[in-house]
């Protein structure tokens, strides 16, 4: 029973949430990716929280979806309920598991109005892993690494994986990822773009917080709009990409956090944004 699976708390404008069921590294229950989500919506409604920087307790940080979950263990029996044990387990759709929980949750963080870090303070793995990868920036600690557990049980990348990992790494070594399933060691995954930065595992955490109070003083639209438009140019032609970025341009120009920008710049001041 997990009294509290996700920890909440707010440092000046940042937003903290800790995954915390370290007995079963962090794996995701149905109930934990609830909370995530929720919290993410909160978040994003708070107009206090300009940025969100997501971590894990313990030794790891998320070992994907919790295997022996009650909620989505197989049913035995429809009628009565009970377990009949020379009966096979009707099997599970995991879909649905998907189109109820990983897709609103990878929307919901694909799409938060203000920036995302995440601190990979261990192992991420399955959808753990792609969870990360859907942050802006990901750090992660000199022992962190990252598993693309799904091939070993008989699945495809879930969670966003198919789509962040082929335009992270490229498609050979996203390949090689999926296919074989081995564990990929976060200097290893920093050098192939996979993540921003990988750190000293003492330094983790209050890199990963600074470069959250960072991310919170700029001008928080124009970074969400830049991810938009980065996500974006995958599927554009050039001239397209060019004219989207007009097209944001337009309205950032009008908007208050570009007008404080450039005054704070002529006059020689620190820049105040405030723009969401
Ligand atoms: O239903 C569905 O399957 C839907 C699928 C959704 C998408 C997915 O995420 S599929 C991928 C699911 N995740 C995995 O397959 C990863 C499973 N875990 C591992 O491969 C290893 O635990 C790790 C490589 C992540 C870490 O290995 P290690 O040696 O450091 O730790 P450990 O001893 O294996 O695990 C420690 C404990 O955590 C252990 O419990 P115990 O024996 O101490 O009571 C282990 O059972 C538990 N644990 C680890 N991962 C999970 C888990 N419990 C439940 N679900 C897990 N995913």
């Amino acid at each position: 029973m997990d009294d509290h699976p996700l920890l909440i708390s707010t440092e000046g404008a940042v937003r903290v949430l800790t995954l915390n069921r370290p007995q079963a590294l962090n794996a995701f229950t149905t109930g934990l990716l609830g909370q995530l989500r929720a919290a993410l919506d909160e978040a994003a409604s708070d107009a206090g929280v300009r940025a969100v920087l997501i971590t894990g307790a313990g030794r790891a940080f998320c070992a994907g979806q919790d295997l022996s979950d009650p909620h989505i263990k197989p049913e035995f029996d429809e009628h009565s309920g009970a377990v009949d044990p020379h009966r096979k387990p009707k099997a599970k759709d995991i879909g649905n598991l998907l189109d109820h929980y990983y897709i609103p949750l990878a929307l919901r963080l694909r799409s938060m109005p203000v920036p995302t870090v995440c601190a990979v303070n261990g192992v991420a793995a399955g959808a753990g892993a792609n969870f990360a990868l859907g942050c802006d920036l990901v750090l992660a600690g000199q022992s962190a690494s990252f598993i693309q557990a799904f091939s070993k049980i008989g699945l495809v990348p879930d969670c966003g994986g198919t789509w962040l990992l082929t335009r992270l790494v490229g498609r050979a070594r996203a390949m090689q990822l999926a296919l074989l399933g081995d564990k990929l060691p976060a200097e290893q995954a920093q050098a192939w773009g996979l993540i921003a930065r990988c750190v000293a595992d003492a330094d983790l955490q209050s890199e990963a917080m600074a470069t959250a109070q960072k991310l919170s003083r700029m001008p928080t639209r124009a970074l969400v709009q830049t991810r938009e438009a980065l996500d974006a140019s995958m599927a554009l032609e050039f001239e397209d990409a060019l004219k989207l970025e007009a097209r944001l341009q337009s309205q950032l120009g009008y908007a208050h956090d570009y007008l404080e920008g450039a005054a704070a710049f002529l006059t020689k001041r620190q820049p105040a944004f405030k723009d969401r």
